[in-house]
């Protein structure tokens, strides 16, 4: 078994552990804290680009931090915590939101059509699934040029209903292109259930045929995600592209303008709380023997590392 801490986009990350479980811990906490921070901004009018939270999905984040740094990202609309797991940061969104230095989109839009090329971080779109055409492009470059990086493709699981989406299987897997994919299975395509969008929840009777190498994962448990994505990355690089079906539940409404009603949704959000992945993480931590303090301590030093951001990048705006 390799050593994780030798294998990780960012560097840093610990050995297995509490320590290293700890990083994934505040870096769910930074997305879940960030993305409440843009509501926010929203509702006091402050910003004009709306939020698509990940709220419960923050746990698939981490499979980015298995990700080498030439590797590129293709995320879905609701795949912050992926992009904050590809090092994207809350100052690099803030600028964005304000039209700041640099920007490519002049604060005049949504997360989810930013992009941050130079970190590897490609635009999704709001068109379901049309993203993935041009994951596979990448990804075709990257075979052609015979490039040592692979593509990170995400989609949620109501995307499957999306004619492009399978196309792009299709080549994926006849090409044997280097690409990783990741489901963000929550069960809802928008208010919809998954059985009202496809037969089976699972992903893998429909991806496998194409050949991929498939496997369903706990996406509210970020080291279960880690490991499942740092040995999918070795299989792409070495030729077979992978789909991890990563379950999770979204626990929030479907965008800061707009809550869906959702049938039963209260009830089974209560169950699935209960499997909050960053609730999940921390107790792991602190079985593990970190104190309670020292836990403590990452949410505050995330929660004042927000407005702190956001000030200094308004006032650069000016
Ligand atoms: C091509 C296309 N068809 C329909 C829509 C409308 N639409 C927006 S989000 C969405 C469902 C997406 O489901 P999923 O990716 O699972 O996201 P979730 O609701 O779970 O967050 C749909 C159908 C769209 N944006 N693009
Ligand atoms: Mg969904």
């Amino acid at each position: 078994m390799p050593d994780t801490a030798e294998k990780n986009a960012t560097g840093h990350l610990p050995p297995p552990g509490a320590a290293r479980t700890a990083e994934f811990y505040r870096m769910m906490l930074r997305v879940r804290l960030f993305e409440a921070f843009c509501i926010d901004l929203r509702k006091k009018n402050e910003v004009i680009g709306n939020t698509y939270p990940s709220l419960g999905q923050e746990a698939t984040g981490v499979a980015a931090l298995a990700l080498e740094p030439q590797d590129v990202v293709f995320p879905s609309y609701r795949s912050r915590p992926i992009v904050f797991g590809k090092g994207i940061t809350a100052e690099d969104h803030f600028i964005e939101l304000v039209g700041g230095r640099d920007s490519l989109l002049e604060g005049r839009e949504v997360f989810h059509h930013c992009s941050w090329p130079k970190k590897g971080l490609m635009p999704a779109s709001s068109m379901i699934g049309g993203w993935a055409p041009m994951a596979a492009g990448y990804a075709l470059a990257q075979q052609l040029d015979g490039e040592p990086g692979i593509t990170m493709l995400c989609f949620g699981d109501g995307s499957f209903g999306a004619g492009d989406l399978h196309e792009t299987l299709n080549l994926i897997g006849v090409w044997k292109l280097p690409v990783l994919l990741i489901c963000e299975n929550n069960g809802y395509q928008v208010s919809a259930p998954w059985n009202a969008m496809r037969v089976q929840r699972g992903m893998t009777p429909y991806v496998e045929p194409h050949g991929f190498e498939c496997h369903e994962v706990d996406g509210n448990d970020a080291d279960a995600v880690y490991e499942a994505a740092l040995a999918a990355r070795r299989t792409v690089a070495s030729g077979k592209p992978v789909l991890l079906d990563c379950f999770t539940y979204r626990m929030g409404g479907y965008s800061s303008h707009f809550a869906e009603p959702r049938t039963g949704h209260e009830a089974e959000k209560a169950e699935w709380e209960k499997r909050d992945p960053i609730a999940l993480a921390r107790k792991r931590c602190l079985e593990g023997g970190m104190s309670a303090a020292a836990l403590d301590a990452i949410a505050a030093d995330e929660a004042a590392a927000l407005p702190a951001s956001w000030e200094r990048v308004r006032k650069a705006a000016r």
